[in-house]
């Protein structure tokens, strides 16, 4: 299952309008929303191609990884604000004749307004068709994405110590998507599950320079998580920190958060402070990364089994 992106341009009022919960967004709204779809490589949904590689890559892992087990593996996508929605997921996997499911989230975190809402969907929806479905809920500290993140932020800060920065001059920056403040009241663990994933990969690749911070927040009236990446990078600035790399952990693909709100927003907004901003690059379909979904899965089949 996977956040979902827009077909096309004239795709991208439906899909906010699903994502605002049926309401439509105003022409200003809309607007904004489809300068910065537009903005990312001339309005290209990469997301959506992602997914499709992932998806297959992850099929084929899953396939490798049965030790001679006498299973056959196929995986289905279930989109959460566009189709094919997660319920059309499910509903494929019910026609096919599937019995048996185990439903995993591209993203690595838990909280009950993100993973949990993916899997509420697919549950319900597993009930009606009468498949015995099983849910990964987070792998945030799985050793192989530690590892695959840790070498990625240690390429990046190889690439600034090439470049003439020393090592105490380098911020690492992780951060992940906002989420509205009450889910702190809520006991909600992702804040908790985020921190983990920072500190270790910040204790793997030996880094002691290094933040949390928010971003993408929603544009919403309540207030949400902070602080922002952009607040950030301001104070950074007034600490006279030149060389920022942005670890975006929260996230696992190259989308309009990763391509907008960090490669054009945050770059410009340090380029303005005078500060030099990299980010490391997406997992998208590494095959480190399928290799920590096939055994996410197939511990969570184990289980049910
Ligand atoms: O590339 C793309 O087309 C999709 C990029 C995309 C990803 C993504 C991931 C997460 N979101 C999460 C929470 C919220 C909450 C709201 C919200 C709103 C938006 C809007 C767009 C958008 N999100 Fe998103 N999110 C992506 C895109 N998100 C566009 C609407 C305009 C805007 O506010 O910018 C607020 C609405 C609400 O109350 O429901 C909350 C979380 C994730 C990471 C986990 C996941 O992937 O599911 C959490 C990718």
């Amino acid at each position: 299952m996977s956040y979902g992106t827009p077909k096309s341009l004239e795709d991208v009022e439906a899909y906010y309008t699903h994502i605002r919960r049926g309401n439509p967004p105003t022409a200003e709204q809309l607007k904004e929303l489809t300068d910065r779809y537009e903005a990312i490589v001339g309005g290209v949904f990469p997301l959506r191609e992602n997914t499709d590689r992932q998806v297959a890559a992850l099929q084929a892992a899953l396939n490798a990884d049965k030790a001679g087990a006498d299973v056959e593996f196929v995986c289905y996508q279930g989109l959460k604000h566009t189709y094919p929605f997660i319920e059309d997921g499910v509903e494929a996997m019910a026609k096919d004749g599937i019995t048996q499911a185990v439903g995993v989230v591209l993203a690595p975190h838990y909280s009950s307004m993100s993973v949990g809402g993916y899997i509420k969907r697919a549950q319900e929806k597993a009930d009606a068709c009468k498949i015995d479905m099983g849910f990964v809920e987070s792998y945030h500290m799985h050793p192989v994405l530690i590892d695959v993140l840790s070498r990625r932020v240690t390429a990046k800060i190889d690439q600034y110590i090439e470049a003439g920065a020393t090592r105490d001059e380098i911020r690492v920056l992780f951060s992940a998507h906002s989420l509205p403040e009450r889910i702190l009241a809520m006991g909600d663990p992702y804040k908790d599950q985020l921190l983990e994933t920072s500190k270790a990969i910040a204790d793997q690749a030996g880094i002691t320079n290094w933040q949390f911070t928010w971003q993408s927040a929603g544009r919403t009236a309540e207030p949400w998580l902070g602080p922002d990446i952009l607040d950030t990078l301001k104070q950074l600035s007034k600490e006279q920190v030149e060389y920022v790399l942005v670890a975006p952990i929260g996230f696992v693909s190259d989308h309009l958060e990763v391509l907008y709100d960090l490669d054009i927003e945050a770059t410009a907004v340090a380029s303005e402070l005078d500060m030099r901003l990299m980010r490391i690059e997406s997992l998208n379909s590494d095959p480190a990364y399928m290799s920590v979904l096939s055994d996410v899965v197939h511990t969570r089949l184990n289980q049910m089994a």
